[in-house]
């Protein structure tokens, strides 16, 4: 019995044009990432990362939510690949726990951590489904941050080694990988707003953090690359969004500019061009710690640059922020559940800009999804038409960059299933499928039904 709920005649149409307005060897696929999913904390040799040790920080996460059974992933996994053939996936991006892989500072590989991906591996090419894995998504070993975590320089080389135990096991099926996710994101919420793990509020941490991960990609890059058989891509996915000043002002002008380097350019620009931007040193006070050969490494070259898009930012000049000296104004316009304006152009334009600006040999949309206050029905059924309506529109305006001859070879949902969402706990729900987290119950929401009729337009007859 097939648990994909029946769609109304014109939102499958809808789907289907949409499907067919991108090539057939379009990759469709959904993402997750370990520590909001797996669960089982403490499980074969795991050890705690730094989010294990900030969600016990009281007031760290909505209503004291942890990572220890999120979506029960470590032991339902085989249900979840059913899941994701069912819905018509052509690839699965998930994250791969480094506290999983290297427990303490001086172990060696932990091997049943390994094989739980060599597991998932196997099963998601049985069904057909590539496996898209990034290396790091968010949870640090907390023995790293003992020792300083990602402002201490050790992290790159040690992140280097992880990346090697992980390719020398599993790199002879996977062939897509990505180094880090969203680098932006826990740099600067995690070590100058500390609103993320570790909680550190330091211009300093900051600045060293993004030197020190721009370093572990780049070493991790190389590692990646001598393990891997010669068909292995590589990339990064980084978290982008356009900006737009909220008024015409110069002063507003200058602080649309300022966000558009810190949130779009300021990882991608150095990995490409082998420098940081010239911009960068206006943005810091604080000194980047760099030494002699540092760049050559950040830009080892990579194959794919992924893009995570969820909204634009516009903003206006206030001297009153760090670094950014800008503060993104209300969002005209609807929102999700996470006050983030519904904004599809925003996809295209990033997507296109990257593109201008860099021209990566390949772009894929690796996140892009919507959280919204979604309710089972008592007859069983999801109806999120706001996740439908943003899927829809974000997958009509991407088309258009196929249009202009971009490289896009593939997208991303974000999410496959409801999950832990960082600071704001299991409140916010991004997955096409519903997770109810008392029973670990998974029902497909109506977006998921559209995203596989999106998926599979090419197969199905009109
Ligand atoms: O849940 C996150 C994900 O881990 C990284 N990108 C943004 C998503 C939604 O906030």
């Amino acid at each position: 019995m097939t648990t994909i709920p029946p769609l109304p005649t014109a939102l499958q149409t809808r789907a289907h044009e949409i499907g067919r307005r991108y090539p057939r060897d379009f990759v469709w696929g959904a993402a997750t990432a370990a520590p909001q999913i797996e669960g089982s904390t403490d499980a074969d040799g795991r050890t705690p990362s730094i989010w294990d040790t900030f969600a016990r920080v009281p007031g760290a996460v909505a209503d004291g939510d942890t990572l220890d059974h999120a979506d029960e992933h470590y032991f339902r996994w085989r249900d979840d690949i059913a899941l994701m053939s069912e819905l018509g996936l052509d690839a699965y991006r998930f994250s791969i726990a480094w506290p999983r892989i290297v427990p303490t500072v001086d172990s060696p590989a932990n091997r049943s951590g390994l094989d739980f991906y060599d597991r998932l591996v196997d099963e998601l090419l049985s069904r057909g489904i590539e496996p898209f894995a990034t290396l790091y998504h968010w949870d640090l070993p907390q023995w790293q941050q003992d020792r300083g975590g990602w402002a201490d320089r050790s992290v790159a080389h040690r992140f280097a080694e992880y990346a090697t135990r992980v390719a020398e096991r599993l790199g002879d099926r996977v062939h897509k990988w990505m180094t880090l996710n969203e680098p932006w994101v826990y740099v600067f919420l995690g070590h100058l707003d500390g609103v993320h793990a570790p909680g550190i509020r330091s211009e300093e941490h900051a600045v060293r953090a993004m030197h020190h991960s721009l370093l572990a990609h780049g070493l991790g890059t190389q590692a990646l690359r001598a393990v891997l058989p010669s068909d292995g891509r590589i990339g990064i996915a980084l978290s982008m969004s356009p900006a737009e000043p909220a008024t015409p002002t110069p002063h507003d002008g200058a602080a649309a500019d300022r966000f558009d380097l810190y949130r779009n350019w300021l990882f991608l620009h150095p990995i490409m061009r082998g420098e940081y931007h010239p911009g960068t040193s206006e943005l810091f006070r604080a000194e980047i710690p760099i030494e002699d050969g540092d760049l050559d490494v950040i830009s080892h070259p990579i194959d794919f640059v992924g893009i995570n898009y969820y909204s634009r930012g516009v903003v206006r000049a206030d001297d009153s922020i760090p670094v950014m000296r800008a503060r993104e104004t209300p969002p005209p316009g609807v929102v999700t559940a996470m006050g983030w304006e519904v904004h599809p152009q925003g996809i295209a334009d990033i997507i296109a800009q990257t593109h201008e600006r860099y021209a990566p040999a390949a772009i894929y949309v690796t996140e892009n999804g919507s959280a919204w206050d979604d309710e089972v029905t008592d007859e069983g059924a999801v109806f999120d038409t706001g996740r439908v309506d943003y899927l829809t529109a974000h997958l009509t305006a991407a088309a258009t960059c196929l249009e202009g001859g971009i490289p896009l070879r593939g997208y991303f949902a974000w999410s496959l299933l409801d999950n832990f969402e960082w600071a704001e706990g299991y409140r916010k729900r991004f997955g096409i499928v519903h997770v109810d987290y008392p029973t670990q119950r998974r029902t497909v929401k109506q977006s998921g039904a559209v995203y596989r009729s999106v998926a599979l337009a090419h197969e199905t007859e009109v």
